[in-house]
């Protein structure tokens, strides 16, 4: 079944199942907060519903309850999966191939996008480059369009529907431009009708030589693994609260795609390689166990991160860093930085395990991906949080596509002054 029309018999199911729960068990509690809670950026508390994945922390992402594991080993595309996070289910061959054309149909770009990029600065970031070609697009969006001529609520669903296709459609050409324009890499490179979301990525950037297959692949898992993970997270939660102001996607998604900026969040695999560089320039290529160690407690000690490790939800190896583990192993074994990367796994856990106040010493999604992609020559890592970004966009679309096809109200907790807390508490 085609993507829409798989929404559409989905709406009365959606939209009533929240409301009942509302009606019938509206005072029944869900989640606690204390004051810890209170100040650790409402760390654990469950506060916004999403359906299109879970972060247990005990077992890491789910897709609509599928295992990471599970999903990477059928193979799945980028594509499927953004059918698999609207709907709930798998695509069959009628859905694939919708949402294959509906991305090349809609792919082309406007003009004065690139004027918009070609006006920034040499040296601005990537992501900021990214961030802004997104929102300069919103001149073209349909929710805004339809709204300012009277759409109806109910309608909403479809109209946001219709911006998250066109703009996962244009976001490879955008951020393949950024990287050609950001990096000197020459002139723009049209997209080929003949190549999937992935593959047309890879070629815009102008990536080729023998191993240009094998890096088509690893785009295509790079681009699954990142998508989503739940909706708490910064560029999730950010993309979700403006678009329930009913900003539009292009508003929202650049909104998300400037948390996801954040060293803390999607820049640390940026932060990660440089870190993983500079153990294999000081010590030559693939330290040994107990250099890294010294290594690891130096950048500890020195008050810095060790990025790529730690997690706000998980307590366990990161089953997205595990696919990218293996797949390492399997296609670029003996590759230095590569080798480093599984080394610290080794050595890294068992260092932060000992700094009481680290709550998840495991690696995270970021650990290993700047490593397979070092390997194939994507070496200007201040670029990989677009790649990121590019995957997360996937996510953060479906979630908006749910929420206003469900109809949830502005998210608008409430804050309250110090005082206030201190009043409450009995102080
Ligand atoms: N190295 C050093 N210190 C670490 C650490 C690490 N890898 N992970 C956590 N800590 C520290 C925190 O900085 C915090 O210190 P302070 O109390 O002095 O501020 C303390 O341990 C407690 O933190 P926590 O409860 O374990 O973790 P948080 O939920 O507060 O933070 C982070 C989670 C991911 C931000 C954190 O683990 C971190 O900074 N990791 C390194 C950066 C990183 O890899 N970020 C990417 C995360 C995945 C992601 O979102 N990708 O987009």
């Amino acid at each position: 079944m085609k993507l829409k029309e798989h929404v559409k018999s989905l709406l009365p199911q959606w939209r009533n199942e929240w409301r009942t729960l509302v009606k019938e068990h509206g005072d029944k509690k869900v989640s606690e907060v204390n004051v810890k809670a209170f100040f650790s950026g409402m760390r654990g508390v469950k506060i916004v519903p999403c359906d299109t994945s879970e972060v247990p922390p005990d077992k890491g992402m789910t897709v609509r309850g599928h295992m990471l594991k599970d999903i990477v080993a059928r193979g799945t595309t980028p594509e499927e999966l953004f059918y698999l996070m609207v709907t709930g289910e798998w695509p069959d061959k009628e859905g694939v191939a919708d949402i294959k054309q509906q991305f090349k149909d809609r792919a082309q770009i406007p003009q004065y996008v690139w004027d918009v990029i070609d006006a920034m600065p040499d040296d601005a970031h990537p992501m900021n480059m990214f961030s802004m070609g997104i929102l300069a697009l919103e001149r073209e969006s349909v929710f805004r369009k339809r709204y300012d001529e009277g759409m109806k609520k109910e309608d909403y669903w479809d109209a946001t529907l219709e911006d998250g296709m066109n703009l996962l459609a244009k976001l490879p050409g955008i951020a393949a431009y950024v990287y050609r324009k950001r990096f000197n890499k020459g002139p723009r490179i049209e997209p080929d009708p003949n190549e999937d979301w992935a593959g047309n990525y890879v070629h815009m950037m102008g990536i080729g030589g023998k191993e240009v297959d094998t890096f088509k692949d690893l785009m295509r898992l790079y681009l699954v693994l990142h998508s989503d993970h739940e909706g708490g997270n910064v560029s999730a939660h950010t993309t979700a609260t403006v678009n329930s102001a009913l900003s539009d996607l292009y508003y929202s998604v650049s909104a998300g795609m400037d948390g996801l900026a954040g060293p803390l969040h999607g820049l640390a695999n940026q932060e990660c390689l440089k870190w993983i560089l500079g153990v294999v320039e000081k010590f030559n290529g693939v330290p040994s166990e107990k250099d890294l160690e010294k290594y690891a407690w130096d950048t500890l000690n020195s008050g810095k991160v060790i990025p790529g490790y730690g997690h706000a939800v998980l307590r366990v190896v990161d089953p997205r860093y595990e696919q990218f583990l293996k797949w390492g192993k399997e296609h670029i074994k003996g590759d230095p930085v590569f080798d480093t990367v599984a080394r610290v796994f080794d050595v890294v856990p068992n260092v932060l395990r000992q700094v009481k106040k680290i709550s998840d010493p495991w690696p995270n999604v970021d650990a290993g991906s700047g490593a397979l992609l070092y390997h194939f020559g994507l070496r200007e890592f201040p670029y990989y949080t677009v790649l990121f970004g590019v995957s997360r966009s996937m996510g953060v679309v479906s979630q908006a596509i749910e929420a206003r096809a469900k109809g949830y109200p502005i998210i608008r907790p409430k804050s309250i002054p110090t005082s206030k807390l201190k009043e409450i508490i009995g102080l």
